[in-house]
């Protein structure tokens, strides 16, 4: 756990009680601070209270108590409207913050690696953690990815935070300058609470505040803004900067052609690993991940030849395209972290014979930009609110089988795969989960129950199940 100290004596207001705020309380409360913790929900109030956190109703408080305001990074300070509690701090000129802003004041001499992105952020934080712990540094990973930074260990001068940065972060961190700032692409996510796109790539963009050279910006250049945010920044020429690609040969950069990734940092382009080899990271949205990754572990000082030997042996992450099992030649894969159709996008790109489970609570777009990929799909198995919009959506292009439910999706779809050739059962929604879940992790964990419960031959991808494609995106 992080220490604290400057809180000692002074009281701090923590408000929402999920991850990051028990997180956030309890490393208060073990620096010595007056921890005034709330939530909106009555059960999150009485599982803090379990653990003895003091409850005081932030709405009804005296505002000139608290020094702070850590504030969870769901509840928003501003769009679409600002929680009543985010506004009472304000009108008394509260400072509004986040639990990373804690351990930026807590840890100034730690070297930072920061991630973001619409998508693959998890992935490639994962990536970079395993490469640099596997070769030996003292590296620690946390933030979006789902380990509140509160959480980890002190690093000290010699030590990495590797972290995970949405931009519900990035707006409420202010003190940390990144060694290497990771931007990986961007796409319209997170709009109503960022007022618009611009907004949220305003948001974005703060992972690279007050870099300077010898920092490093490691950036994605596939799509139109990211390739904008670059070419900014190359203005600029306020920090080194390395251009990473899954789509084309860039000079300078990091950028992989087939499958081939290549390290053009030195000038001449060195063809580095062959990623069609690395089974965790099928398709070209894992290529960008692992040009990310590649090119940040360098800026960080690591060498090349350590870099792609640990690259290898990446297990890869749960809830990101995650074969579950192979049951009767029928591959299960889990993709429940596509919360959105750009995310979703890149599983279907992967595979050629597609059972789809989508639905839950719709994203702005529901399923546009997703038309490219309907050839492939064998049948789509709607579930949840998002079904009916979707059902339409699919109308005459897709056989449509409205589930309502997970569980029925899951039977339906193994029922009619198990009659095709070399079918892949495939959730990955589109959508948000909560409008039957808990979370994108609890739905993922039902499905992976749904499939292991499924009767029939199991066999493994040694066993001559078909190869997932690589790459190929529609
Ligand atoms: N709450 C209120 N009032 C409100 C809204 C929420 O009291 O108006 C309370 C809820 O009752 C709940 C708590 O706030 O108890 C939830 O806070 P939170 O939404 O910030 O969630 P945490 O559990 O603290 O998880 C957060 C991140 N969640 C979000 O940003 C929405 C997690 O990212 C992150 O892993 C965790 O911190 C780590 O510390 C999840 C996420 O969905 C994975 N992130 C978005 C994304 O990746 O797209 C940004």
């Amino acid at each position: 756990m992080i220490d604290l100290p400057f809180y000692h004596g002074y009281c701090a207001a923590v408000m929402g009680l999920g991850k990051t705020g028990l997180a956030t309380a309890r490393a208060l409360m073990a620096s010595g601070a007056d921890v005034w913790a709330w939530d909106d929900h009555e059960d999150r109030r009485a599982a803090a209270a379990q653990q003895e956190i003091p409850l005081v109703d932030l709405e009804r408080c005296n505002w000139q108590e608290p020094v702070s305001l850590i504030l969870s990074p769901g509840i928003p300070h501003t769009f679409p409207e600002p929680h009543p509690v985010a506004a009472l701090a304000r009108e008394q000129g509260v400072e509004i913050i986040c639990d990373i802003e804690l351990l930026g004041r807590a840890q100034p001499d730690a070297n930072y690696i920061g991630i973001t992105g619409t998508n693959g952020k998890s992935t490639t934080t994962a990536l970079i953690g395993h490469i640099m712990t596997l070769g030996g540094r003292n590296a620690q990973v946390g933030g979006n990815i789902g380990e509140p930074v509160l959480l980890l260990e002190p690093a000290g001068r010699e030590g990495s935070y590797v972290l995970e940065m949405s931009s519900y972060q990035l707006e409420r961190t202010l003190s940390i300058t990144f060694d290497v700032a990771v931007w990986l692409n961007i796409s319209p996510d997170h709009l109503a609470r960022h007022g618009g796109m611009e907004g949220y790539v305003a948001a974005k963009k703060n992972i690279f505040r007050r870099q300077t050279s010898p920092r490093t910006a490691v950036v994605g250049i596939d799509d139109e803004i990211s390739q904008g945010v670059y070419e900014e920044l190359r203005r600029a020429g306020d920090q080194n900067l390395i251009p990473i690609s899954s789509t084309q040969a860039v000079e300078g950069g990091v950028y992989v052609l087939d499958g081939l990734l290549h390290d053009a940092t030195g000038g001449q382009p060195v063809a580095a690993i062959d990623l069609g080899s690395v089974a965790s990271l099928p398709g070209a949205h894992n290529w960008q991940n692992a040009a990310a990754a590649y090119a940040a572990c360098k800026a960080a000082g690591m060498p090349e030849a350590v870099i792609t030997a640990c690259l290898r042996s990446f297990p890869g992450l749960a809830h990101r395209q995650e074969l579950v099992e192979i049951v009767n030649g029928v591959r299960y894969v889990n993709d429940s972290k596509a919360t959105n159709a750009d995310a979703a996008a890149r599983a279907l790109a992967c595979y050629e014979r597609i059972h789809w489970i989508a639905g839950g609570q719709a994203k702005e777009g529901g399923l546009s930009g997703l038309e490219p990929f309907f050839p492939r799909l064998a049948a789509a198995y709607l579930i949840g609110e998002a079904e009916e919009d979707f059902a339409k959506a699919l109308d005459g292009q897709v056989p449509v089988v409205r589930c309502g439910t997970l569980d029925q999706a899951v039977a339906a779809a193994a029922e009619a795969a198990t009659q095709d050739a070399e079918p892949v059962v495939l959730l990955s929604p589109a959508c948000a989960s909560w409008d039957q879940f808990a979370s994108f992790e609890a739905r993922g964990a039902r499905f992976q129950e749904l499939v292991r419960a499924l009767p029939g031959e199991r066999s493994t991808p040694e066993d001559g199940a078909p190869p997932l494609q690589q790459g190929g995106r529609a």
